[in-house]
């Protein structure tokens, strides 16, 4: 059995839209995340297509109250304490420290909310890992501005990073930028607040967008490296190795291409474009607009770690047989791999996959690598007695830690592991409670009926029993 370096940093990871709730207390604006409804509008929403900025009273929205995480994290935070996290990944929500985006002054109801919040996590060890943008921008930045696609965003970002940095340098020492900067290519709302008009070039626009995150995300690292000098701070991809469904070199170059959404990482962890980008944006007619002084930021602001989502192997090939079998409930576009099976949700499960993409992340960029989320996302049903047996869960955990030891014999320097979701939260694609992940249940159902009550799971202890024995006992 491999063995984790001493210092591990086991845990779980959440972000404050999919929690929280309390969508507009102490002082919170909307985020763009609290106008999507669960149901079929979602997807449209998701990718850029929306016809109201305020929410709707015949829809569902499930992040207005989320678990409840806001008035509940004490409860949590103990729970997970008892499994004996290391560490906790949150995100901060924007619009609780600047509710418009572009206020002058930053909203002291939410900062002192995430004071409260790292203290209390810090009275038990637990080490706060902080995502500055997790999927929710303020709804006024997309209304007056456009959103990311506005130049304008990067000096509300560098605002909003830099009062957050100072606030919390005591307290937090593992930043990571934007959440799976690649997303915005697939879901342009969620990842950076896009909306389209009708005919425009959407494309053009996201990666004109991707330029400004990636401006603004080394903005970030430079004022964290001055502000917090003993800081770490990284960037956070959704990764997945790509495979090509046969040795077809056809097959073999698609999925290359496909796995050049890591372009995002060259760029915030080698500090430019690489040559296979500045030819994709020539071959498909896009201008991106730098300022002067982009590159050199770019450059000079590198990230200190790799921070990464792994939940499942692609496959790409070029046969349109072949293409015809798209797995469900994936945004990468991926087929199904014949060799794999898949979650409920149709994602393959491939632990090997992990062991993969973490030596290919790592042979690629020689920075530390930090697993930030990683997990099952499956339906519970609890006993007559209210206990919930998830050995599917355990099985899923267990052989992904074990290829993650197995990626560390090989000798790749990986600095922790925090499983998505370690108490049961709102799916980000789909908007369902019944989409678990967590360790710990919460009684809440897709329509927000339920007690919220936590009750620990099967897997809870399992889990401790990871933690406890530094990965040796899965
Ligand atoms: C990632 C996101 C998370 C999270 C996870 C699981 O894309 O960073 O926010 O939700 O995927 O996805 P889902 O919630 O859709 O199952």
């Amino acid at each position: 059995m491999a063995k984790f370096p001493k210092g591990f940093l086991w845990g779980g990871a959440l972000a404050a839209n999919q929690t929280e709730g309390a969508y507009l207390e102490g002082g919170k604006g909307l985020t763009t995340v609290d106008l999507m409804p669960t149901g079929e509008n979602r997807w449209k929403i998701a990718t850029g297509h929306i016809d109201s900025f305020a929410p709707k009273k015949n829809e569902f929205y499930p992040s207005h109250e989320a678990i409840d995480f806001y008035h509940r994290y004490k409860e949590d935070i103990a729970l997970f304490a008892e499994m004996g996290f290391k560490a906790l990944r949150v995100s901060i929500s924007w619009a609780r420290i600047f509710p418009n985006g572009d206020d002058e002054m930053p909203n002291e109801a939410g900062l002192q909310f995430y004071d409260d919040l790292f203290d209390e996590m810090r009275k038990y060890d637990i080490e706060p890992v902080v995502t500055i943008a997790h999927f929710d921008v303020p709804v006024h930045l997309v209304e007056a501005y456009g959103s990311w696609r506005n130049r304008q965003l990067v000096d509300f970002f560098e605002r909003y990073a830099k009062t957050i940095l100072t606030r919390y340098q005591d307290k937090v020492k593992y930043w990571m930028t934007f959440n799976e900067i690649n997303m915005l290519l697939h879901l342009p709302f969620v990842g950076a607040g896009l909306v389209f008009k009708e005919g425009e070039n959407e494309i053009q626009i996201k990666y004109q967008a991707a330029h400004h995150q990636l401006v603004a995300s080394a903005l970030a690292v430079k004022a964290c490296h001055e502000i917090i000098p003993d800081a770490k701070i990284g960037c956070m991809l959704a990764a997945g190795e790509t495979y090509p469904y046969t040795s077809n070199p056809d097959d073999v170059a698609k999925a290359m291409e496909k796995d050049r959404e890591s372009f995002f990482i060259d760029v915030q962890a080698r500090g430019e474009y690489p040559g296979y980008a500045k030819r994709f944006f020539r071959d498909n007619h896009l201008t991106i607009e730098m300022e002067a002084g982009d590159e050199e930021l770019l450059k000079n602001h590198t990230v200190d770690y790799i921070g990464f989502s792994y939940y499942s192997s692609r496959t790409a090939s070029t046969d349109p047989e072949v293409l015809k079998n798209q797995t469900s409930g994936n945004v990468f576009g991926s087929v199904a791999n014949p060799y794999l099976q898949t979650s409920e949700w149709g994602w393959a499960i491939d632990p090997k996959g992990f062991r993969i993409t973490a030596n290919q992340l790592w042979d690629r960029y020689q920075k530390p690598l930090f697993v930030v989320e990683n997990g099952l996302g499956a339906i519970d049903e609890p006993n007559a007695d209210g206990t919930i047996e998830d050995d599917y869960r355990i099985d899923y955990l267990r052989k992904h830690i074990d290829q993650m030891g197995e990626a560390i014999e090989d000798g790749v320097d990986i600095i922790g592991y925090t499983s998505w979701g370690p108490i049961d939260i709102i799916s980000a694609s789909t908007g369902e409670m019944k989409k678990r992940y967590g360790y710990i249940y919460v009684d809440r159902d897709n329509e927000g009926n339920g007690t919220l009550k936590r009750t620990k799971k099967k897997s809870f202890d399992w889990y401790k029993n990871v933690i406890a024995s530094n990965g040796e006992i899965l």
